[in-house]
């Protein structure tokens, strides 16, 4: 884990709020530590793939705070010598495939959090629509038109954020930008029909698949995309503008 905190100092620690966090740890700065326990997964009022609603068991594991920034990701860019992106440094990282997205967190010693992992971060383990709870204003989150499809400059941004912008958007752990900002890709394949097996211990997702989940909704999205419970499923090696991520480790 030395290598992580050594990356975060290295790069300013633009993205990393440390002060504000209720649990953050002096081992893992910039990253929120989520307990072991059960929480409330999926929607029964959500769509086919979110139901039905059930209770999941989770080992405990720390989550990055923020998504991963184009300073973080240059970082890395630079070390392993790919080229480094033009943008606003304190702004999330988009257009990365999952597999590289994988790399940089394997990189900096982690891991990408699994889908379980990613929808407790964001939800806490009541079952909550939003990581704040109910109903969605544009205090909390970066996104778009409230029916689709059009970007919105009436939270402050037509496009990306700064990562960790809306503290009001936060998580009951307080993880930032759950809802909107970029679209995070998470470990598992996707299956629609996942939930209705019996995955109620640390699921790690099917097997195999062909396309991954991404979560979270973002700046280009209406509010439905944007709740916890989400589900969108996206080639691998797609690499589009919404799309980013943050890491994750066991605990
Ligand atoms: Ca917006
Ligand atoms: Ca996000």
């Amino acid at each position: 884990m030395k290598r992580v905190v050594v990356l975060l100092l290295s790069v300013g620690l633009s993205a990393c709020d440390k002060a504000s966090g209720p649990t953050d740890s002096e081992d893992l700065p910039g990253m929120v530590k989520i307990p072991a326990g059960p929480f409330i997964m999926g929607s029964d009022s959500g769509a086919s793939d979110e139901r039905p609603a059930h209770s999941v068991h989770l080992n405990g594991f720390w989550i990055d705070r923020h998504e991963v920034s184009t300073a973080e990701w240059n970082a890395y860019a630079q070390a392993v010598n790919l080229s480094i992106r033009s943008a606003p440094d304190d702004h999330p990282i988009i257009s990365v495939g999952w597999p590289d997205a994988l790399a940089y967190c394997q990189w900096v010693g982690k891991r990408l959090p699994t889908e379980a992992e990613w929808e407790k971060a964001a939800r806490g383990t009541d079952g909550r629509t939003y990581p704040w709870g109910e109903g969605i204003d544009r205090t909390r989150a970066n996104y778009g038109t409230d029916f689709c499809c059009d970007v919105d400059a009436s939270d402050g941004y037509s496009f990306t954020s700064p990562v960790g912008h809306y503290p009001q958007g936060e998580s009951p752990y307080g993880v930032r930008d759950m809802a909107g900002n970029v679209w995070e890709w998470v470990a598992d394949w996707y299956h629609s029909e996942y939930y209705t097996g019996e995955r109620v211990r640390n699921p790690l997702g099917p097997a195999d698949g062909t396309l991954k989940v991404v979560r979270g909704g973002s700046w280009s999205n209406a509010p439905n995309l944007l709740r916890a419970s989400y589900r969108r499923a996206c080639s691998p090696f797609s690499a589009d503008g919404n799309v980013g991520f943050r890491c994750a480790v066991d605990e």
